[in-house]
């Protein structure tokens, strides 16, 4: 599989996690370099990471990707749980709130990044105040270090987890003054599939 994507964006990390613990094998194209941008630009249309070339398709959006190798792997006993019934709504809630979050944040970091005052603009304002929004009510959903009773990583908590690092990384959100999210990160941080797949030292 060849990845496209950079090891910052958690969205990628998401994929690289999953693959890293279905022993998918990938080649990373580095969309932050010039050739490894245009490589990327030339097989998705809308420029954005994580986008894959596996098994001869040509797949974009992490969800997407994700999907494609649950299916891939449904006999593999190291993926992602698999929530049912109303189970699997409340996850696609709180994996879509975390995106929000990440989204919301992604969109405030580049303006600033380009010199906009993000203060002075009411919809960036809107941006800082949802991050807040979602990462309030994504604690308490939380029970202890995970969504659910079973103690096993699902894509929410995947997610959770990437969107914190990546918050934490860029300095866009205090998340070691927060208890409770500083809590969940020290829990599984040594997971070995998201130490296989952590970020830079800056
Ligand atoms: N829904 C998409 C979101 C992907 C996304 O927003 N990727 C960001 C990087 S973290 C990106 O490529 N942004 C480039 C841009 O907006 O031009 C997914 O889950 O893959």
């Amino acid at each position: 599989m060849k990845l496209y994507g950079s090891i910052t964006s958690p969205f990628v990390r998401r994929v690289r996690y999953l693959c890293h613990e279905l022993g998918q094998s990938f080649e990373l194209v580095d969309s932050l370099t010039d050739a490894g941008q245009s490589a990327m630009r030339e097989k998705n249309p809308i420029w954005k990471e994580p986008c894959a070339e596996i098994d001869g398709l040509v797949i974009w959006d992490s969800h997407t990707i994700i999907d494609y190798l649950t299916e891939k792997y449904a006999d593999s006993p190291n993926g992602l749980r698999k929530p049912t019934g109303v189970e699997k709504w409340r996850e696609r809630n709180l994996v879509s709130a975390a995106d929000g979050c990440v989204e919301s944040a992604i969109n405030v970091f580049y303006l600033k990044k380009d010199g906009v005052a993000v203060g002075d603009v009411a919809y960036l304002v809107k941006q800082r105040a949802r991050v807040e929004s979602i990462l309030t009510w994504l604690k308490s959903q939380l029970e202890g270090n995970f969504f659910t009773p079973e103690a096993k990583i699902g894509l929410s908590e995947l997610t959770l987890y990437c969107i914190l690092d990546w918050l934490r990384f860029r300095e866009m959100y205090p998340v070691g003054d927060d208890p409770v999210l500083s809590a969940y990160m020290q829990f599984h941080s040594s997971q070995p599939g998201l130490v296989a797949t952590r970020l830079p030292e800056k």
